[in-house]
This record gives structure tokens, sequence and C-alpha cells, in this order.
């Protein structure tokens, strides 16, 4: 152990402990900006600054260790002075235009130079400009990035792709795509998850939130919006509602009250996606050895990975349609049926937890109705809350309502699609029923659940076993098919989601700075899942009517030509 004091504290703690940790045992959190635990322990940003007592120095907390008989002072004259200077610094490179910031209001910086009552800049400011394509999906603004090297790092370290890189040197550096590549030729995956770790706004989605507001104005068009399952768990995080008020009927309320006429579950169209995905899988692993796994496709930040990382084994991807595309084309046809109106009518958004949805809802081949699109704009977690916001909601005058009929009815397994392993689980839900014609317990699969990045299960379903995995983060999805191609394991039925955690950690959804709240989000989904007296997809009576009226039976003709892809592009 190792004795030290900290701001007049004596604290012990273990060797090789951070400063930055030992100052959280003396009750101080010292600020910084780049830092993020276990990913980015650079004190580039030189905000965690500390005074070493006795030595004149000042040195970064959260990359150097405690040592025996150290005095430390976190917030001295000099700490305070520097600190304050190298704000200063950073923003002299930043256009801090923070009025018309996404980020404004859950800015880090913003939140730094406020509490350190920096209202005047004393250095001119200069910061870089840059031409970005502002039609893509990810939005960069060079002139808001203050070089803290997080988006590097998270790229880098948990999805393995190393899209950004450090440009330049000296006063010229830079943050940009590697390899002196546009953002278009890399291969970015989409999944936001640099979005969520950045601590300003120099990294976000494209807004889209005026498309669905000229589409509500149209008194001829017909506006129909789903909500994932994963943004259910986290729409309310940043908004005044205390979190037991926050429930899913009342995010519906809000959205009835911005105008939206149909409110509508994807949790629905995850329920048809296990239909299909499940009886895909079955005639698989029936016909014989699988000499690969099957793959779900529901991510389309995973099947953008795959398609560009191991372009030969898409065709081992499931061909089901995601739910939010499954929704889309069910909506312009069979719905659009119900209502009597022509699919071209029909304006569908997705409330999505995810960036790469976007992506996804712009793949040519994926849109089987009538209309141009089947999904017409996709909003995120963020833009709802920002929807939300503009449309002053007094929550506490608002009363619960329930989703529209009959898209709106969705099993507990078709909620817990957005957690990692929930697909899996769920499609196994169903997957033992179609083979014994017996529910199994609702629970019976869930040793897929949890955070480890990389889970695999056996299952015995009657006399076969089944050999499943489930990864989240693409790392760990690089790991798993590395394996495979050793044929260091194998595996019937596979589960992949591009963001750790699943959805419930997805790049679309709010950012509390350096949290990880994926498990947290997942738990709730869990709860809902196990209060639902409707946990198995099969049993949804909205997914039997439309078998029954329209589809026929999963992986009908039907069924392959509307909810089914090629995935090309
Ligand atoms: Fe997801 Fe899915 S679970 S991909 O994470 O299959 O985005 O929530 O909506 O489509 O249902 C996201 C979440 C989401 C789809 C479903
Ligand atoms: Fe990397 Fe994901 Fe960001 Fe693309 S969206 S640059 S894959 S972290």
């Amino acid at each position: 152990m190792v004795n030290l004091i900290i701001d007049n504290v004596e604290v012990e703690v273990k060797e090789g402990t951070s400063i930055m940790d030992a100052a959280k045992f003396a009750g101080v959190d010292i600020p910084r900006l780049c830092f993020l635990k276990d990913l980015n322990e650079i004190g580039a940003c030189r905000i965690c600054i500390v005074e070493l007592e006795g030595t004149n120095k000042l040195i970064t907390s959260c990359n150097n260790k405690v040592e025996d008989g150290m005095v430390i002072r976190t917030n001295s004259p000099r700490v305070r002075k520097a600190r304050r200077t190298n704000i200063e610094f950073i923003l002299a490179n930043h256009d801090f235009k923070c009025a018309t910031c996404v980020r404004s209001g859950n800015c880090s910086l913003q939140d730094m130079a406020n509490s350190m009552s920096i209202f005047n800049m004393p250095f001119e400011v200069k910061y870089e400009k840059k031409a970005w394509n502002k039609d893509f999906p990810l939005q960069k603004s060079f002139e808001k990035c203050i070089k803290c090297m997080r988006c590097i790092q998270v790229c880098n370290k948990v999805q393995s792709l190393g899209i950004w890189d450090v440009v330049n040197s000296g006063y010229r550096t830079s943050v940009d795509v590697s390899w002196n590549r546009t953002i278009e030729q890399a291969d970015c995956s989409l999944c936001g998850q640099c979005i969520t770790h950045c601590p300003v706004g120099a990294l976000t989605v494209r807004n889209d939130i005026d498309k669905v507001y000229r589409a509500m104005e149209d008194p001829s068009i017909v506006t129909v919006v789903q909500v994932a399952p994963a943004v259910r768990t986290a729409w309310a995080e940043r908004l005044n509602i205390d979190e037991k008020d926050a429930s899913t009927n009342l995010m519906v309320a809000a959205l009835k009250k911005i105008g939206f006429d149909y409110v509508f579950d994807t949790n629905f169209s995850a329920d048809l996606t296990i239909m299909e995905e499940a009886t895909e899988f079955l005639n698989k692993f029936t016909a014989g050895p699988m000499e690969f796994p099957m793959f779900t496709s529901c991510c389309p930040g995973w099947v953008r990975f795959i398609k560009s990382q191991y372009p030969d084994l898409v065709k081992y991807l499931s061909t089901a349609k995601s739910p939010q595309q499954m929704f889309g084309t069910i909506a312009k046809t069979y719905y659009a049926k119900l209502l009597n109106i022509n699919p071209k009518k029909i304006f569908c958004v997705s409330i999505m937890p995810c960036t790469a949805k976007k992506h996804e809802a712009d793949i040519p081949s994926i849109n089987d109705s009538e209309a141009p699109k089947d999904v017409d704009v996709v909003i995120t977690t963020r833009g709802l809350e920002k929807m939300i916001r503009s449309e002053n909601i007094k929550f506490d005058m608002l009363e619960e309502e329930a989703f529209d009929m009959p898209l709106g009815i969705g099993s507990g397994a078709g909620a817990i699609f957005g957690a990692t392993g929930g697909v899996m689980e769920a499609a196994l839900r169903s997957a033992y029923y179609f083979v014994t014609g017996k529910d199994p317990e609702p629970d019976a699969f869930k040793s897929v659940r949890g955070q480890k990045g990389w889970r695999e299960s056996t299952f015995d379903i009657e006399g076969n076993t089944v050999r499943v995995a489930v990864a989240s983060g693409l790392k760990n999805a690089r790991r798993l098919i590395e394996a495979l191609l050793r044929k260091e394991v194998s595996y019937d039925f596979v589960e992949i989601m591009a963001c750790p955690g699943g959805c419930s950690g997805g790049g679309g959804q709010p950012i509390k700075d350096g949290q990880e709240l994926a498990e947290k989000r997942a738990k709730k989904l869990y709860d809902i899942d196990k209060k639902m007296a409707l946990r198995y997809s099969h049993e949804n009576p909205s997914i039997i009517k439309v078998y029954d009226d329209y589809l026929g039976v999963p992986n009908s003709k039907l069924a392959h030509k509307l909810l089914h892809t090629d995935h090309e592009m």
C-alpha cells in the first residue's frame, strides 16, 4: 500500500493507483477533459494537473502514479492558474459558438470554462476550418476539435477500425481520417462510438429533424413513428424527469404531443424479425452440419463492418432485414392497405439509439415497398430529446398513452433486442417452440446475458446441441471471427452488435461524458421483459395476425420479398 496526502487528507491506496483515482479517496474529483478510464490516460489536455509539494512541479494526475509520502494539492493557486491557462489555450483554437452547437449544455469544455469564470479570452482565437460532406451520417467540425484523442482511441481500441489519426505537427496538429482517406473511403462502421466519447461538439450525427417537421406540416401526409427497444431506457436521461416516471408510455405521450399521427413500437417488428430469422436458422441448422455459423443481421454497424472487413463472410449473414427496415416495409404495405392509403403518403420516422441506422435506411436494396424509401428519416435518441425540448412539454401535466394498434404490440423478447445477447435469447425462445411445439421457460437461455465482450453457450433443443456465441464491440467481433477462421471455435448461431453492450450503449444514445451506461439501460430492458405477460415473439397477437392476413408463414415467398435482403448496396 502507498500512503500520501491529498488536499490535507491522508489516504492509503494500492501501489500503481493513479493520483486521479487516489484523489477520489480524499473526496476530490479532479477536473479532466481528455481522460477516459482504461482508454485514454495520456494527459493530453493537461487539465488534470496537480501540484506536487516540495518539487515545484505540476504533474498530470491521470497518468502519474502515487508514491509513498507524496503531498499533493489539487486546487492550489498555481494549479488553478495553470489549469485556467490550459483551458484558454484550448479555447484559442476552438470555435466557441455555443448557442448553435449541438452539444451546448452538454459540453465538458463549456462546463469547465464556465466553472473557471473564463468570460474573456486573453488570446486571439484561430481555428482550423475544413470541409466535410454534410450528407454523411457522421459529421466532424474541425473547428471544434480539441485534439483530446478520445475518438482515435475508442475507434482503435474498442472498434479495431482506426478511422481517426493525428495528422500534421506543431501548431498545425489536427485529428482527421487516417491514411489520407476521406471519410467515405474509410471503413467507418458508423457505430457512433467516437461521437458518444467526444467531450465537445466536434463529432456529431447528421441532423434530420427538420425533415420530420416538414412532413408533419403537410396535411396530405400521415406521419408514423417507430421507437427502438433501447430508446425507452434512455430517452429522459437528460430531461428533467424523475427516472421512475420516465415510462415508455410517457414517451409515447410526448411523441403524440410532438404531432406524430401514429406511434408504433419497433418491438413489434423485432418480433417479426425473430419469426423470420429463427425460421431461417432452423432451416440451415436442420439441413446438416453448418460449415460456418449464421450471423445476426439487425445491427447496421456490424453489417457495414463485415462488408468492409470480411466480404467473403457476408453470405453467412441472416437475410432477415433489421426490425427498423421490416417495420418500414410493413408500414408501407400491410398497414397502408389497412389505412387504405397510398404508401407514398406515409412518412415513416424511426427513433433509434443508433447512428448507423441513418445509413441503413438509405441502402437502396433494403427498400421493398412502392414508396421511394420504407423508412424516410431516422432520428437518434438525442434527436428525440431535442424535439421534446423544443415542444416545451410540462411532463407533470402529461398523461401516459399506449402505443397505437396494431403495430404497437411487442413482446418481452422484442424488448431485449436492445441489450447485447437479447436477439439470440429472443430467437432461441421461438426456435425452441418451432421445433418442439412447446414454449421453453422464458429465461431458459439467459446464460447469453452479460456485458463481457464475447460470450458463448450451448443449448439442447430436442436432443440437438445448438452452439451459440454473442459479441458486442467490433474488436470483440473481429476476435471472434478470427478464431472462427482459425477453426479454434465453432458455433451454429452468432449475434453481433457493433456497440459495446448492444443498442443500449448505441452511438445515438444520450451522452453523459465519461460514463458507460449500457449495462444500466440493459437492466431496464430485462425488467420490462420480466414484467410482461407476452414474452415470446411467436405469441404476439399482431404478429400472428400479420401472417394470417398478409404474409402467410415465416419465410414465405411474400415474406422473402418484403422482409429479407441480399445485403447488396
Ligand atoms: Fe437496436 Fe434493433 S435492437 S438494432 O440495437 O435489431 O438501433 O434498440 O432498434 O432495427 O428492434 C438499434 C435498439 C433496434 C433494429 C430492434
Ligand atoms: Fe470509428 Fe465508429 Fe467513429 Fe466510425 S463511427 S470512426 S467506426 S468509432
